[in-house]
């Protein structure tokens, strides 16, 4: 497969900027067109990254035209512009949260495995440069066996001016950025079972909770510590840095502001600094986000091609977001949810 594969994006809102800036620097890939139902907007990128095609309705990707799909639109929106492109045979990769539910989860990855259809989540934090150091370092057993985390991500950065849906979304900052840390804690910690969990609501006016603090059980006995919220006061602001710990029965791996990385081990300990790359369209204190997203796509492009999984393939990204679901549920129970109930149908409850 030597050609350049043809992409379409859907959905030309405010995070769209970033994949677009992304693709113009993935390899073997070109966005050949744009979509947004807002026609004006699709125009607007179209005329700003000089992509010869935009269009106002999805239904272009009957056109035959286009060896991928790039999905860049809100959950709700998800299963249906999947689907459009499960039938047309067209690969996809589209963004988080992948859905709203488990149950709708579970029909997506379905439909597609029936169909044949490869489909990735573009799930980017754990394509950071700081978390891919830390799985190396982890998989050298400098630290030894693993036995404790905390991943941290408290600020008060003012999300809604960029994102105001966010305003409105009942199931809010687990599926916004705790789905992130989810994510993560399975890469790096392993998959998990036990969950439980408490959400908060603490700035007005808001539909759904602004923080939470999620328990994780992993399979390898692992216990791990999940913190989220939009409602820390921290001056300078920490956005959009997870900070942290690891510990392992040999050594630590603290996670310090700055993407600064203190690791103790024999009675020792260093520090790294893994500075995300400023690639002239990343600007701080967006940089760590933006720079994993060509990371994140060349991916999905290199294993496209090699016919080989995806890191964060609709299956494998049921487990997490039966966490999530998991997390929501022992909210709103007070007890422990097993998460392999949601996601492993032979499992269920
Ligand atoms: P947005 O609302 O700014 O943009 C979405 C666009 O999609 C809108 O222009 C809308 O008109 C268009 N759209 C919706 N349904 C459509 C349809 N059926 N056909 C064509 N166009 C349609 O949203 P955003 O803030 O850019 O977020 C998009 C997604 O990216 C969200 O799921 C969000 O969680 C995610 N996101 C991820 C990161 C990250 O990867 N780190 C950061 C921010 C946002
Ligand atoms: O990454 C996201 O999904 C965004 C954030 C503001 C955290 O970048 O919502």
């Amino acid at each position: 497969m030597t050609e350049i594969l043809k992409g379409l994006l859907i959905g030309c809102g405010f995070f769209a900027r970033n994949q677009l800036h992304a693709w113009t620097e993935t390899e073997g890939a070109a966005i050949v067109a744009v979509c947004d139902r807002d026609a004006q907007r699709a125009r607007r990128y179209a005329d700003e990254f000089a992509i010869p095609a935009w269009h106002d309705t999805a239904e272009v990707l009957s056109s035959g035209a286009f060896d991928f799909v790039d999905i860049c639109t809100t959950m709700e929106t998800h299963e249906e512009l999947v689907a459009l492109a499960v039938r047309h045979r067209v690969p996809v990769i589209v963004q988080k949260p992948f859905a709203p539910d488990i149950e709708t989860c579970r029909r997506i990855v379905t439909h597609a495995a029936t169909a044949g259809v490869p489909v990735m989540v573009h799930e980017n934090f754990r394509f950071q440069k700081i978390f891919r150091r830390i799985s190396e370092i982890l998989d050298s057993g400098e630290i030894g066996e693993l036995t404790f985390g905390r991943l941290s991500w408290r600020n008060a950065i003012d999300v809604y001016s960029n994102q105001p849906y966010l305003l409105k979304t009942r199931r809010f900052m687990i599926m916004d950025v705790g789905i992130h840390m989810l994510d993560l804690a399975r890469f790096l910690f392993g998959n998990a079972g036990g969950v439980s969990c408490f959400t908060q609501s603490v700035k007005p006016g808001l539909a759904g909770e602004d923080a939470a603090t999620i328990l994780l059980r992993h399979e390898n006995q692992a216990t791990s510590i999940i913190d989220v919220s939009y409602a820390s006061h921290r001056f300078p602001n920490p956005f959009p840095q997870t900070l942290g710990e690891i510990e392992g029965r040999q050594g630590t791996i603290q996670i310090l502001e700055d993407e600064v990385l203190v690791v103790h081990s024999r009675g020792e300990q260093r520090r790294e600094r893994i500075e995300a790359d400023d690639r002239g369209w990343t600007a701080a204190p967006w940089t760590q986000i933006q720079d994993s997203v060509p990371r994140t796509q060349q991916h999905f492009i290199d294993a496209l091609r090699s016919g080989s999984d995806f890191e964060t393939s609709a299956e494998d990204s049921l487990k997490t977001y039966a966490l999530a679901e998991a997390a929501y549920r022992s909210a709103e129970t007070g007890r422990v949810i097993e998460a392999r109930t949601l996601w492993d149908t032979s499992h269920a409850a």
